[in-house]
């Protein structure tokens, strides 16, 4: 069993996607969820100019291989109906592995722990909440989390 961090973020009907986004990661095979974390409305990080996301993060115990896993997430995404039309453009679901088992893979088809995963508070603030003592780039979450700049970060109390 290898435990993954699997974080949700979408800016299209959002609640909706990422709702059903989390139905079908309770359906993964082979694999349990271990912890759902609030939902949080965020600011966009990166291109600003598109509507606000709400993310979530999802930690699950697998027995699925890590590229196994990487192809469920995108059948997933491509079930909600995902559409690139231009890098950064609003997105329907996105669903990125943030972490498995704590192995690094180089691959840049699924660069491990996700690169750029430390620097967003869009990612560490629900992982804070479901896994404080979670380590990642052998970091504590609770650590990483306490040199964020947390502006543009806001739970949803009540759906
Ligand atoms: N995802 C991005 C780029 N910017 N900003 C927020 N707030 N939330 C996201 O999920 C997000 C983003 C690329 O995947
Ligand atoms: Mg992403
Ligand atoms: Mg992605």
């Amino acid at each position: 069993m290898t435990t993954a961090i699997i974080a949700l973020g979408s800016n299209i009907n959002p609640i909706h996607n990422i709702q059903q986004a989390s139905e079908h990661l309770f359906r993964l095979p082979e694999s349990r969820v271990l912890a759902v974390s609030s939902l949080y409305r965020t600011k966009p990080v990166g291109y600003l100019d598109q509507p606000d996301f709400i993310n979530a993060v999802i930690a699950i115990d697998t027995h699925l291989d890590k590229y196994d896993l990487l192809l469920q997430l995108q059948n997933i995404e491509n079930h909600c109906g995902r559409v690139r039309p231009f890098p950064n453009a609003p997105r329907t679901l996105d669903l990125d592995l943030i972490d498995y088992g704590n192995q690094t893979n180089t691959d840049p088809k699924l660069i491990l722990p996700h690169p750029r995963a430390i620097e967003r508070a869009f990612v560490i603030v629900p992982l804070a909440e479901i896994l404080p003592d979670y380590y990642l780039n052998n970091q504590k979450v609770t650590e990483i989390l306490h040199n964020l700049d947390l502006t543009g970060v806001e739970k949803i109390e009540c759906v």
